[in-house]
């Protein structure tokens, strides 16, 4: 606690971790790229630089606020180290924005504009490395790459997974997977947050849209579209809207220009995975038998736990995630009449993550040589498509879902957030068996950001455990924890990105704690809006129980394994 000053202005500092902090609390937001404060701190960069009343100049991030320390941020002195430490990073890289998917939303290229940065003096140094396009959820560009070391520690501190480091010294040093192999032969989980965090072009999304306008326009399919829960409070960041904005009639109505048949909503998916999945618990809980069950719907968590923790093969639970699932059910639906009409099928998800594209590729997910899901394209990918297609997405109008399966439940949509999966299962739950208590109070325990999130409810006299964890190394600890019975549940959801679905590795950047806040927020109001609570409460479900799933509940599953 104490006060600075900064720039002649008096400022307060109280929990602020670092000079930067409080020059942002200041209403001064100092350029950077390489200090987030949820990760350890680099000090890398270089360009918080600040000078203080002695004439010394020192990075913001990496030092201490103290009481009567005075800085100031703008100096001539500081104004022009700090585009040098800029020119130098440009004469080392790909200078090609026009062409570069990055464009627009580049941390290097607002800095340069910032700057006024309108000429480089020295040649460009750059040494030109290949593209790795080996993983199907991201490409990893060399060439843009400033070294920051954001990918590096965001896939080591926060998701436990270290595939990517950095590799030689000095102007040779580059960041690169493990051996310098490609992305795809080390252990990366396609979680896409290295993505998220990159400032600069160098680790971008894995962009399949040239297939999407392929499949548009063969007359020999019928193209239909999913859209997952995160998706619709996230979009809109590309076209100016504050984040949480729900904008999914409008979503619809795009992917209706754009030539898709019949829009469907993931969370019809989600409220299937709800049934199935409190079907499977509750066959678990009666036997004593493969407790924890541990949630399936994230991907990256399923490789990460593949990877990591083979012994959890029959923990986790056998039901394909709600994309799959919903997947396998509209190829179900619409195979007579394929047969009638001489079209072919085909399902393309919109969806906030990365690693859905890795997971709709999965052999398991193939069915007689056909796909569940065919294409996979990311939040980002359709505000491109929009923008390419020329739609001025503010303007469009509100459609609905389509039928048979145009409705959900405020169960399903809330899938999107962190909690979200155990909120919907315990809702199913608490309604199958009426005496449990408390509803609200458990679930404001599986809501928020906090790391590891608890809640108890009795089932039957019997004390169900449930534990929420988001982060995959937040995961692997607790995974940790069980293991050594330290902890005990019954239900644990695991999703890998911080925040959940809404956090995604292919949603709008760059993203804050206020920005998943705000998304989780939109998915939360959609939930308190919707008429039916609860899955099994959605009609559209019970007729298809009864309906297309009559005798096969088999394709809710996944195959291999179980
Ligand atoms: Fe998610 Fe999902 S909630 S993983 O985050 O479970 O991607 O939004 O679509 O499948 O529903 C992502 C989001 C989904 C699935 C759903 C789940
Ligand atoms: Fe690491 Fe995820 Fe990036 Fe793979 S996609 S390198 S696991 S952060």
């Amino acid at each position: 606690k104490g006060t600075m000053i900064i720039d002649g202005r008096k400022v307060e500092f109280e929990n602020e971790q670092n000079v930067l902090e409080v020059v942002r609390k200041a209403g001064i937001d100092l350029p950077t790229f390489c200090y987030h404060s949820e990760l350890s701190m680099y000090g890398a960069c270089r360009m918080c630089i600040v000078e203080d009343n002695k004439g010394g100049i020192f990075a913001s991030c990496s030092t201490l606020p103290k009481d009567g320390m005075e800085i100031f941020t703008n100096t001539p002195r500081i104004k022009k180290y700090r585009k040098n430490i800029l020119e130098l990073l440009l004469a080392n890289h790909d200078r090609d924005c026009t062409t570069c998917v990055k464009t627009g939303n580049c941390k290097l290229q607002e800095l340069s504009s910032r700057l006024c940065m309108d000429d480089v003096r020295f040649p460009n140094s750059m040494k030109e490395h290949d593209i790795d396009y080996s993983s199907l959820a991201i490409v990893r560009n060399p060439n843009k790459c400033i070294l920051c070391g954001d990918c590096v520690r965001m896939c080591e501190e926060v998701q436990g997974v270290g595939a990517l480091t950095f590799a030689y010294r000095g102007s040779k040093m580059k960041i690169t997977p493990a051996f310098n192999r490609t992305i795809s032969e080390v252990n990366c989980v396609d979680c896409g947050q290295c993505r998220a965090i990159c400032p600069t072009g160098a680790i971008t999304i894995k962009n399949q849209n040239d297939y999407f306008w392929e499949l548009v326009n063969d007359k020999t399919k019928r193209v239909v579209a999913q859209i997952a829960p995160a998706v619709r409070v996230a979009l809109g960041e590309n076209f100016g809207l504050a984040p949480g904005t729900v904008t999914i009639g409008k979503i619809i109505t795009a992917l209706k220009y754009m030539g898709v048949e019949s829009v469907f909503d993931t969370s019809f998916g989600a409220d299937l995975t709800v049934m199935a999945e409190s079907e499977e618990f509750l066959e678990r809980l009666e036997k004593n038998e493969n407790l924890p069950l541990f949630t399936s719907c994230c991907p990256a968590w399923v490789k990460y736990a593949d990877n990591n923790f083979p012994d959890l093969e029959y923990n986790i639970s056998s039901c394909k995630s709600p994309q799959q699932m919903f997947g396998s059910v509209l190829k179900k639906y619409y195979k007579e009449l394929d047969k009638e009409d001489g079209k072919e099928t085909v399902v393309i998800s919109v969806i906030p993550c990365t690693a859905k594209k890795a997971e709709a590729s999965k052999e398991e997910f193939i069915t007689d040589g056909v796909r569940d899901v065919d294409l996979v394209i990311t939040t980002q990918e359709l505000a491109m498509l929009i923008k390419d297609a020329g739609l001025m997405f503010e303007n469009l109008y509100d459609d609905s879902f389509d039928m048979p399966f145009g409705l959900s439940s405020g169960a399903g949509v809330i899938f999107g957030s962190s909690g979200g999966v155990a909120e919907a299962v315990l809702t199913r739950l608490m309604k199958q068996k009426p005496s449990v208590s408390d509803k609200e109070i458990i679930f404001n325990n599986v809501r928020g950001m906090k790391r590891v999130k608890e809640a108890n409810f009795v089932l039957d006299g019997k004390e169900v455990k449930i534990a929420v964890v988001h982060g995959l190394k937040n995961a692997s600890e607790l995974v940790k924890q069980i293991q050594n019975v330290e902890k005990t549940y019954d239900i644990v959801e695991v999703m890998a990105c911080p925040g959940g679905c809404i956090a995604g590795g292919g949603q709008p950047t760059p993203m804050d704690e206020e920005k998943r806040k705000k998304r989780a927020s939109g998915l939360y109001s959609l939930n308190r809006t919707a008429q039916i609570k609860s899955s099994e409460e959605n009609p559209l479900i019970r007729d298809l129980f009864q309906g297309l799933l009559k005798d096969d509940h088999e394709i809710l599953h996944v195959q291999k394994n179980h």
